[in-house]
């Protein structure tokens, strides 16, 4: 039985204007919004064809160095959200260019990065003291807090170097908990061979004595030969995932949880003419594909994904995927942030 006892609207309505002085709003009026039954979507789905992006990004290098620039980077925002440097309500993407010789200095800052390289050979990345020379489709975690810079080595037949960056800005900014310090020299000091991370925890192997001791996977450069080979492995032994295809995680081989505390990062193949089966979540995903094409349906629209490609997927949005040929695709979200505060949610069908 619902009981209307109290005011009429003319009365309550005043009632508001005289608790405005007092910094304070009646909850009822808001309740439904401020808890909806499920997420209103912040953002839209959005593609970027890199054949459109990739002539901007080499151009930017005529504008400015990466030297100038700290990070040359032309950022993704997603269309719903302009000016925010959001490509949704929690992370950050950008496509990053470091052409031969140059030096993007070394700095570090709470968010946690990580890359994803699309194209070129020869450049570096450097963090928290090792160097690692990145690969096309090579999956690259910078830790929050820890130095790094990258670096091309010099010789213009390498050529360019491309990768997206994946950030939790938003995240960061939400909790207003930013801190950025600029090392005192262009390359922070390296104090580890090239290797040594995927020698010692990425092999199956542990040093003895060894405990995890951070939020982070001690391993920081996934390449993708090794990822792909498992992928190809993988799809040679039963049947993909109905609503995701083959689909694994990006892991911290020393206590089994995701790669970084804020952005999960997943890696799938969906063979030859796969269609998967509608899918949604509350983390809003960023998909960059790697290989084959993909058709990505969202909210009505189709978006026909080709290597290099980016698109996102704004969190409890129903889609599918359907691969006309073999397709790898990269994927990150906050979903682990989610996970550990307690609500991530899924639904299949
Ligand atoms: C950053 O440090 C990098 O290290 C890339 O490559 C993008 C965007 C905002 C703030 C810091 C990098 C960034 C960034």
């Amino acid at each position: 039985m619902s009981t209307t006892t109290g005011t009429d609207q003319a009365e309550r309505e005043a009632f508001y204007a005289r608790i405005d002085p007092q910094n304070m709003a009646p909850l009822w009026t808001r309740l439904k919004s401020l808890v909806p039954a499920a997420p209103t979507p912040i953002g839209v789905p959005h593609q970027w064809r890199y054949a459109d992006v990739r002539p901007f990004v080499l151009e930017s290098a005529s504008h400015i160095s990466a030297e100038e620039a700290e990070r040359r980077v032309l950022i993704l925002e997603n269309p719903a959200m302009r000016g925010s440097s959001q490509i949704t309500s929690s992370l950050y993407a950008g496509i990053q260019l470091i052409m031969p010789g140059e030096v993007a200095p070394a700095h570090r800052h709470t968010q946690s990065a990580l890359r994803l390289v699309l194209e070129g050979n020869g450049a570096y990345t450097a963090v928290d003291g090792e160097k690692t020379i990145m690969q096309p489709g090579d999956f690259v975690i910078t830790p929050s807090w820890t130095w790094h810079h990258h670096g091309h080595e010099a010789g213009s037949e390498k050529g360019p170097m491309v990768w997206l960056d994946g950030l939790d800005i938003p995240m960061l900014a939400h909790f207003n908990s930013t801190f950025r310090e600029d090392h005192h020299e262009a390359e922070a000091e390296i104090t580890r061979p090239t290797g040594d991370s995927l020698a010692r925890y990425g092999s199956g192997l542990l040093p003895l004595n060894y405990r995890a001791q951070a939020l982070n996977s001690p391993i920081f450069n996934y390449p993708y030969v090794r990822t792909r080979e498992a992928l190809a492995q993988l799809a040679h032994a039963g049947a993909p995932d109905a609503h995701q295809g083959y689909v694994m995680r990006y892991v911290n081989p020393v206590d089994g949880g995701w790669a970084m505390p804020t952005m999960a990062t997943t890696i799938r193949l969906l063979p030859k003419g796969f269609s998967t089966q509608t899918y949604r979540s509350s983390d809003s995903a960023i998909f960059v594909a790697l290989e084959g094409s993909t058709t990505l349906s969202v909210a009505g629209q189709t978006f026909a994904l080709a290597p290099k490609d980016v698109a996102v997927v704004p969190g409890w949005m129903p889609y599918t995927l359907n691969a006309p040929e073999e397709s790898v695709l990269f994927c990150f979200s906050d979903r682990v942030a989610q996970e550990k505060l307690g609500f991530f949610r899924e639904a299949r069908g």
